[in-house]
């Protein structure tokens, strides 16, 4: 037996001399000294005693040793647990609760932090640092570069993503090794990804997104990647004549059209600007072409799915679309409430099936059986409708999710930790309309009758518990929430503005 996903992505380097990661202080990596640095990598992870099937849970910074932990976790047979950097303890203790690590990878910082948390007692903690001073680090200096790897299967699952719930509770998705393998072989074809590319990879690495979309596609393809450690405007215009291609969320083209360097001269040597996570305005794919020549290629997906569609790369990419279906992919339109197929040009519920949809959500066999037909269709929670060709445009969702520079924010969370503020009688999360980040988090609170809890108030009672991300960046005091009437907040009338406010 084989490791499919390592051996397609990972293996075919062994004796690659030519560029991987180009890091920011300028050094470069090879793909060869990658191999060799997952391999020193798996040693230590499996001389802690991670076995096939083990996570390996992960909030670290973004380092050539992170994305060799993730090569590595997947050589030993683990399964990746990439967490947001910006979570606080709080929301880290229900991850390490909730998916059982053999191994916590963090932050050198926040060693002593996580090392007393109680869910984190049956688990090695070792760390990752940008100086190169972190135990796990340390540790792989001295291991042998090469590694015996562990043999697993398609099925087996290679990466347990989380994403937030309706519900107020985040789910791990589990991705097997085909999930991720038929995604990256579809993107790397249809997008012609090759060796001669060089990917500016601006992104997060602890999402699909910047991690199996990114990452996955140039480990197939042999690309160079320039691998920063954020977003940084600067870096970013003085990389794009050296580069071909970009992935980003929009708020990576908002802010770069915001600068006035960023035009057809600077674009001139590009290939390709790819955009996805979260809707694409169709002003910014115009104001983009009109000032660049480039059509920005819009894509749609979703962490249980990987990618689903993609504008083409030959023929048009259409503003406010997201293309057709990847090869290997299904997506079908149905009625939200009888899950019957819709005539084509009805708006409904979009279902993706194919070998690209997630395997269930770890430990909650009731959510994945309302999620994941036995048919096989993913239930995405997002509205479409698809034309004649079978062009897909997104036009809602069910779901209630803000999408806020492409992370997801599900109220209910953020609604659970203010209603829990004492003096706190109810409240309703909601998105408004943000020029950077498309989306942004306000709060409409009331209070209970004889409380004198003010915003500030609340901001230093979230401050603990959520990442600075999901923080409302708004308090809107109210007497009362309007309801419809079965009861149901109405939130179309909060993001309208008419409610009373509290006097
Ligand atoms: C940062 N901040 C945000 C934020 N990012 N607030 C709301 N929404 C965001 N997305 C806040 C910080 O908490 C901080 O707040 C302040 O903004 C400045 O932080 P920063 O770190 O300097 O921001 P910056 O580095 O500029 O980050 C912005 C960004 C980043 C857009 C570059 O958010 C980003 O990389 N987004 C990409 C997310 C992503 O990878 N999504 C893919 C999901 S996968 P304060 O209060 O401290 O000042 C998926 C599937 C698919 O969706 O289809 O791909
Ligand atoms: P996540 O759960 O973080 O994987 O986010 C997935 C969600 O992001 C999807 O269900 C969509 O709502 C949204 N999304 C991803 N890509 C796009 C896109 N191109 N346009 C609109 N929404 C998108």
């Amino acid at each position: 037996m084989t490791n499919i996903l390592y051996d397609a992505l990972i293996a075919p380097h062994a004796t690659n001399d030519a560029a991987f990661l180009v890091q920011d202080d300028g050094s470069v990596v090879t793909y060869a000294q990658f191999v060799q640095r997952t391999a020193q990598i798996a040693q230590v992870v499996t001389a802690h005693g991670v076995s096939p099937g083990d996570r390996v849970l992960v909030q670290a910074p973004k380092l050539l040793d992170t994305l060799a932990l993730y090569g590595a976790a997947v050589q030993a047979g683990a399964v990746y647990l990439p967490l947001n950097t910006g979570y606080t303890q709080t929301e880290l203790d229900y991850f390490i609760t909730d998916a059982a690590p053999a191994l916590i990878v963090c932050d050198a910082r926040d060693e002593a932090m996580i090392a007393a948390l109680p869910s984190a007692a049956g688990a090695t903690v070792l760390t990752l640092a940008g100086d190169g001073t972190g135990s796990l680090s340390r540790a792989a200096d001295t291991q042998q570069s090469v590694f015996e790897t562990v043999p697993r299967g398609p099925d087996d699952l290679a990466g347990l993503l989380y994403t937030s719930g309706t519900t107020g509770r985040s789910k791990g998705a589990m991705m097997s090794h085909r999930n991720l393998l038929s995604n990256a072989t579809a993107l790397v074809d249809l997008w012609q990804i090759t060796k001669d590319d060089r990917l500016i990879h601006a992104l997060p690495i602890f999402h699909t997104h910047g991690l199996f979309v990114a990452i996955n596609t140039s480990f197939l393809a042999g690309a160079e990647v320039r691998f920063m450690e954020r977003f940084d405007l600067e870096m970013i215009l003085q990389e794009v004549p050296k580069s071909t291609l970009m992935m980003g969320v929009p708020t990576f083209y908002t802010r770069l059209l915001n600068d006035p360097r960023f035009n057809q001269d600077l674009t001139r040597n590009f290939r390709l600007f790819i955009s996805g996570s979260a809707p694409l305005l169709a002003d910014t794919h115009i104001a983009f072409q009109t000032r660049t020549g480039h059509q920005i290629l819009e894509r749609y997906g979703m962490t249980e799915t990987n990618m689903i569609t993609s504008n083409p790369y030959d023929g048009d990419r259409i503003a406010g679309t997201v293309g057709y279906a990847l090869p290997g992919t299904e997506v079908a339109i149905t009625d939200p409430d009888t899950g019957a197929p819709v005539p084509t040009g009805t708006i409904g519920m979009i279902e993706v099936c194919g070998e690209n949809v997630f395997q269930g959500y770890w430990n909650l066999p009731d959510k994945t059986a309302q999620e994941l037909r036995d048919s096989g269709y993913f239930i995405t929670g997002d509205l479409g409708v698809m034309s004649q060709d079978g062009r897909l445009s997104i036009v809602g969702r069910q779901k209630d999710l803000i999408i806020s520079g492409g992370y997801n924010i599900y109220p209910k969370e953020i609604e659970d930790v203010i209603n829990a503020v004492d003096g706190v009688l109810e409240s309703a999360v909601y998105g408004v309309p943000h020029a950077e980040f498309g989306e942004s988090v306000v709060a409409a609170v009331v209070l209970e009758p004889d409380s004198a809890l003010t915003p500030q108030d609340l901001a230093a009672q979230i401050e603990p518990r959520l990442a600075r991300f999901k923080h409302p960046r708004r308090y809107d005091m109210l007497d009362a929430l309007p309801r419809n009437t079965m009861g149901k907040v109405q939130k179309n009338l909060l993001r309208a503005g008419q409610s009373a406010k509290r006097q």
